[in-house]
């Protein structure tokens, strides 16, 4: 799990990267759905899934607030996500395995877009965040 270290460079990295949350959320999922297409069923009612479309960029902005939460409650993610989880699990049917996809469309925006605060450090402390996440994100499969 995480270490206090882990949260202090995670809650830091977040503070630096919070003011383009909007812009980073748009593009991590702009990405996922060109590099990993089959990720694109979830969202077919949707009336455009190009990159930066308007629907991108609205849920974009909504996971992001999700991952914000996310970051403001790294002592008790599985509380503070599990509304998230059901969510997840009953109303929307998502595959759990896509949340490590969508973590790694993430970490490779925050990579590109920040890459001198990416450090091998910083990338070791997200990677371990992403993966807690997306646990409490699952807690509620069953
Ligand atoms: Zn999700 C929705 C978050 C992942 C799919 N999401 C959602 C929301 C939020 C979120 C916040 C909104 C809710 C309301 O409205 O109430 N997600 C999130 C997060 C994550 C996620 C934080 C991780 C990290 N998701 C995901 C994935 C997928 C999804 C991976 C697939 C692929 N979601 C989804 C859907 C929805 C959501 C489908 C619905 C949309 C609409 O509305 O249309």
């Amino acid at each position: 799990s995480l270490s206090e270290k882990d949260k202090e460079i995670v809650k830091t990295l977040w503070a630096k990267i919070s003011p383009a949350a909007d812009q980073l959320g748009c593009e991590a999922l702009s990405r996922m759905f060109l590099v990993f297409p089959q990720t694109k069923t979830y969202f077919s009612h949707w009336p455009d899934l190009s990159s930066g479309s308007s629907s991108v960029k609205a849920h974009g902005k909504k996971v992001m607030e999700g991952i914000g939460e996310a970051v403001n409650n790294i002592d008790d993610l599985f509380g503070a996500m599990s509304n998230l989880s059901e969510l997840h699990a009953f109303k929307l049917r998502i595959d759990p395995a896509n949340f490590k996809i969508l973590s790694h469309n993430l970490l490779v925006m925050i990579a590109k877009c920040f890459p001198k605060d990416f450090t091998a450090e910083a990338h070791l402390s997200l990677e371990k965040f992403f993966s807690r996440v997306a646990l409490a994100l699952s807690d509620k499969y069953r």
